[in-house]
């Protein structure tokens, strides 16, 4: 069974489109784990919880947590569906990084970043891992975000229960193209 596929299709599910398999989402992004897999066996035959266990306890970014009775799942962050996975606020490290796209600079060099489709811009925490998000979208390009002068300007940062940095947008003035 290829564990990298099927994360890949939960991440959509999870975090994006529930409807395509009709699961039913709460306005916390819990979807009830038995419902996630019935849905999954269908399409990949042999899948169970034993399977699930393993996508959640083995995935890279750990994107999906358990609710504390194991009944239900969601995604720690990425959604851009409008549902309230209850990051807390929290003091970023004063500087983090944002990996894009050339084909994105000079809109984000106008605009600022924007979270675009999903609810939030997320942010790197060394600029190697920001290439390597940038890199997704095409030549990357790399900018440091002034996280902690944001953050004393009254700026709003949420940590995820996976460690990703994120804020609603982040204006010009705080951005450097590296
Ligand atoms: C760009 C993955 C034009 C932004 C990654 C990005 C990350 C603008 C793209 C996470 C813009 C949105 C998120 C503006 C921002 N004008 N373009 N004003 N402001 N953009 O995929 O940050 O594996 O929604 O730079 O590792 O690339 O899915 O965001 O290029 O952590 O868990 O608009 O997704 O994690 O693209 O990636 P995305 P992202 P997962």
């Amino acid at each position: 069974m290829n564990l990298v596929k099927i994360g890949k299709y939960i991440s959509l599910l999870l975090r994006h489109r529930p409807e395509a398999e009709g699961l039913h989402m709460d306005e916390h992004g819990w979807v009830d784990a038995q419902e996630l897999i019935d849905a999954l066996a269908r399409k990949f035959p042999g899948f169970d919880r034993d399977v699930l266990d393993r996508i959640v306890a083995e995935n890279d970014k750990k994107r999906y947590s358990y609710s504390e009775d194991g009944t239900r799942i969601r995604a720690n962050q990425g959604h851009s569906i409008d549902v309230d996975v209850e990051m807390p606020e929290a003091e970023p490290p004063e500087i983090l990084w944002h990996g894009s796209a050339e084909r994105f600079a000079s809109s984000i060099e106008e605009k600022g970043l924007l979270p675009q489709s999903r609810r939030y811009v997320h942010l790197s925490m060394d600029k190697q891992t920001a290439y390597t998000v940038g890199k997704r979208h095409g030549k990357p390009v790399i900018y440091m975000v002034r996280s902690g002068e944001m953050y004393r300007d009254g700026y709003i940062f949420y940590c995820s229960a996976n460690g990703v940095w994120q804020t609603a947008a982040v204006p010009v003035r705080y951005l450097y193209r590296q």
